[in-house]
């Protein structure tokens, strides 16, 4: 079998009450390479059908690649744009190019046009830089009545995202300023802009507009493969976004995902009122180990996504529909972890489960003074594993654990007292994931700042699913996912742990944990992917 490598989610929406997710699709084999877009649709994001390609290189404008794009409902009806790559003496020319649906009336919009007549729509004039010219965001309109896109490039080595704007959706021009940069960031890839609601949890449309929004831009940065989001305001007279001074802000500004997590994007569900964020990840294995398996990369479970009551991050949680796949439930008794208790959840399938354990938030005082030279989470939890004791903490969960705990996946927070404030470090620790040597074992981290009047328990959610570990800390304030490649702890081999390694007590104040039956994949009949 050829081998499947899936990367970027596409132009995710929703039409009909049927949801659509298109991705890149590498049809070279094991390398990068030979891209279309596939095409899966579902009416609950969890269950899945699998359609015929939706597009591949078929003429001049796209001839040598279709690339990353975005959805738009244009009057109710859906048009994408994508980056077409063309054949040119210059290395890798990219284009913008739109496609719309044959048939409207097909419930799964499967066969897809690109009008010859109006293709490219957008092309790289006025100096843009044609080899880093990619991934058309979702459109929004202005209060003039304007459609605005924005697109993804680098002068020189700055970050940008550049604004175009069109009356008609298909006639395009660029804006004099981006809509946003940023110094030393390098390519931008796949940028995305949404508004969130300045109170509560529901999603908006991607053109709405005024005081009681805030914006959100992100990028996924080339040169170090993570996606980057501010907070920020975003001015639609000027055309400009601007990231809030006060929005945490690392480097290039917070991630919505500190393990693996690339080429993201939103889309609003109208029928929810939710907005909802995909992003893929890419293997920790080797690639001789993906062509054995057969497959590449991996779409995470699709979260939704709000702005946190502080204005300053985003929170995520995965969409409820996955609670569906939820089968045997197995809970502990609000119990004190002694440090060094290790305690197993039985009864569960603990290589595809969901598991939900909450802590009551340590005393500060009991909390180990923190280094103010401990600034990089990453680093933190690398030099700190689950095996090196702390006081509160570390405590967590092993999943994907073998018997003798030989494999194990360790997710854990560590508390600290910072200037006798609160800080909490999430910690994902995959050093000890697999017996196997070839695979990528990094340690992930991230701080979360946690606020003692509204946190009082430290939560943590872990989707496990054999190869993937998704964790979600302090209620969605920090994720991380990790790939792990365990070979003692598979299938039935697989076990769950509760632990402390601190030095104090913790209360665990619950623990309830899920066995996850399957999702349904199909891939349609007469319309199977030809390998
Ligand atoms: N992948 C696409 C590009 C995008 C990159 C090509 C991000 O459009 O910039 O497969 O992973």
């Amino acid at each position: 079998m050829a081998l499947v490598e899936i990367t970027d989610p596409n132009a995710p929406m929703i039409y009909n009450g049927i949801y659509h997710l298109f991705y890149q699709w590498s049809t070279s084999g094991a390398v990068w390479g030979d891209i279309v877009w596939a095409h899966a649709t579902s009416t609950d994001l969890v269950n899945w059908n699998h359609h015929k390609i939706a597009m591949v290189p078929s003429e001049p404008f796209d001839i040598e690649g279709v690339w990353s794009g975005s959805a738009t409902f244009i009057q109710g009806k859906p048009i994408i744009q994508y980056t077409g790559i063309i054949k040119s003496n210059q290395w890798n020319y990219q284009v913008q190019d739109m496609a719309v649906p044959k048939d409207l009336s097909d419930p799964y919009l499967v066969e897809w046009n690109k009008p010859i007549e109006y293709n490219p729509v957008i092309k790289p004039t006025d100096g843009i830089n044609a080899s880093a010219f990619r991934d058309p965001t979702t459109g929004w309109k202005g209060p003039d009545g304007i459609w605005r896109t924005t697109i993804g490039s680098k002068v020189g080595n700055n970050g940008v995202s550049f604004l175009f704007r069109s009356n008609d959706f298909i006639h395009w021009n660029k804006a004099k300023e981006p809509l946003h940069w940023a110094k030393d960031t390098g390519m931008w890839e796949c940028p995305d802009f949404f508004p969130v609601a300045v109170d509560g949890k529901e999603g908006l449309d991607t053109s709405v507009l005024g005081h009681s929004v805030k914006h959100v831009f992100k990028v996924s940065l080339d040169d170090t493969k993570h996606d980057y989001y501010t907070i920020g305001t975003y001015n639609p007279k000027t055309d400009r976004y601007t990231p809030d001074e006060g929005s945490i802000d690392n480097d290039s500004g917070l991630r919505f995902d500190y393990g693996k997590f690339y080429a993201s994007k939103t889309f609003f569900d109208h029928e929810k009122k939710r907005r909802v964020l995909w992003g893929w990840a890419n293997e920790s294995s080797s690639v001789a180990d993906d062509v054995k398996k057969g497959w590449a990369g991996l779409q995470a479970v699709p979260r939704t996504v709000w702005l946190e009551e502080n204005g300053k991050q985003l929170k995520q949680w995965p969409v409820e529909e996955i609670e569906q796949l939820r089968t045997k439930r197995v809970s502990l008794r609000s119990q004190v972890l002694k440090g060094g208790s290790v305690l197993e959840v039985l009864g569960l399938t603990a290589s595809q489960a969901d598991v939900d354990v909450k802590f009551k938030l340590p005393k500060l005082k009991d909390a180990e003074i923190m280094d103010p030279s401990w600034v990089n989470p990453q680093l933190l939890c690398s030099s700190k594993p689950a095996s090196v004791q702390g006081k509160s903490g570390p405590f967590g969960l092993l999943a994907l654990a073998s018997k003798n705990l030989e494999e194990q996946t360790a997710i854990f927070f560590r508390v600290f007292n910072h200037q006798n404030k609160y800080v909490v470090l999430m910690c994902s620790d995959q050093s000890r994931s697999s017996l196997e040597e070839s695979n990528d074992k990094t340690t992930y981290g991230a701080f979360i700042h946690v606020d003692p009047h509204h946190d009082q328990t430290l939560s943590l959610r872990s989707l496990i699913d054999h190869s993937v570990v998704e964790s979600y800390g302090v209620d969605g304030k920090a994720v991380i996912l990790a790939r792990v490649y365990p070979t003692l702890a598979t299938d039935k081999e697989a076990h769950l742990y509760v632990f402390n390694n601190g030095t104090e007590n913790v209360k665990m104040s619950s623990l309830k944990a899920w066995s996850m039956k399957k999702a349904e994949i199909k891939y349609l009949k007469d319309l199977k992917h030809s390998d």
